[in-house]
């Protein structure tokens, strides 16, 4: 795909209101067969607000089923072929719809950020495993942040200080961070299939979120390959790895900030101001005052 001359390079998207939530049309062209998606009872749906660790998770999961079944997956196929980003209609690949219709796999694991609201209702009907990963709000607004600088299909982020009071706002792609981790919390309540997961947790012990995630899916991976996989799905692994880096997607400019970036708990303290960081205290308290669900931003 290198190369290609993609015509978003040198043009943002507009974001605009969709079904309630901020979009780009690169996640809405294709609605219909999004919401008519056919999802089967092995799928396993990986869902994320963006930047919560979901390429991380992905590859853990890609590892788990298919680390020693198709080694040749490993070297050639980039992790957004193995795992279609089920919104996704972008010109350079072909839409999440289609690859997900044409994963050979089983099961197939398909990524979504949709809120929870509306994720095509066969993923429920079909009683399907979904993974959740969550990421504190300030690592979460940082790491975006930085992912709207320097990608392409995403509108422009303006400066830090503006960036972050949309985000308080919830003017983001895929809506506010608020509504969309507290949505997958509370359905948890009605739909028992959730593995409600912390990026922080995965930080402070991969090992033991590898081990959760098995019970979860009921595999009985041995320990020597659950440990090989911790090792595989470190940070600096996955940011040499030609598939998992996203170095091969044209619609993303690393010499502005590269998508493997950090991967830390508490890089939000380099960029927050102590006004900010006051700021930002009290508006999330009164945003999730209702919730049950607690974060940590250190580890
Ligand atoms: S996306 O675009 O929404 O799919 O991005 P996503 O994969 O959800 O999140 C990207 C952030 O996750 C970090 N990351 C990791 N951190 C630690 N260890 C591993 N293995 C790992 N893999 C991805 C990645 O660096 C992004 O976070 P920041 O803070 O920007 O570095």
């Amino acid at each position: 795909m290198e190369g290609i001359d993609f015509p978003s390079m040198h043009s943002r998207p507009e974001m605009f209101e969709f079904e309630g939530i901020p979009m780009v049309h690169y996640f809405t062209d294709n609605w219909e067969n999004i919401q008519n998606f056919k999802a089967r009872p092995d799928d396993i749906l990986i869902a994320t607000y963006p930047k919560a660790g979901t390429t991380w998770v992905s590859y853990m999961l890609d590892l788990l089923y298919f680390g020693n079944t198709a080694p040749e997956r490993q070297t050639s196929l980039p992790i957004y072929m193995r795992v279609p980003f089920l919104e996704s209609a972008f010109p350079v690949i072909p839409t999440g719809v289609e690859l997900a219709d044409n994963l050979p796999t089983t099961p197939r694991l398909i990524k979504t950020h949709l809120p929870v609201q509306l994720v095509p209702k066969s993923f429920w009907e079909q009683n399907c495993r979904v993974v959740y990963i969550a990421r504190n709000a300030k690592d979460n607004a940082v790491s975006y942040f930085h992912f709207d600088r320097m990608n392409y299909v995403q509108p422009e982020p303006g400066d830090w200080s503006t960036f972050l009071k949309n985000y308080m706002d919830g003017k983001n792609v895929f809506g506010p961070w608020y509504d969309h981790v507290c949505g997958y919390w509370e359905k948890k309540n009605a739909y028992s299939n959730i593995h409600y997961m912390f990026f922080e947790d995965m930080v402070e012990d991969t090992g033991r979120e590898v081990e959760r995630l098995c019970s979860f899916l009921g595999l009985s991976t041995p320990s020597e390959e659950k440990e090989r996989i911790t090792k595989s799905v470190h940070f600096d692994s996955m940011k040499q790895n030609n598939m998992t880096n996203y170095s091969s997607l044209p619609v993303m400019d690393f010499k502005i900030s590269p998508f493997m970036r950090k991967g830390k708990v508490g890089d939000w303290r380099n960029h927050f101001t102590v006004a900010q960081n006051e700021q930002f205290d009290e508006h999330y308290k009164e945003k999730m005052k209702n919730t049950t669900l607690q974060f940590r931003t250190e580890v």
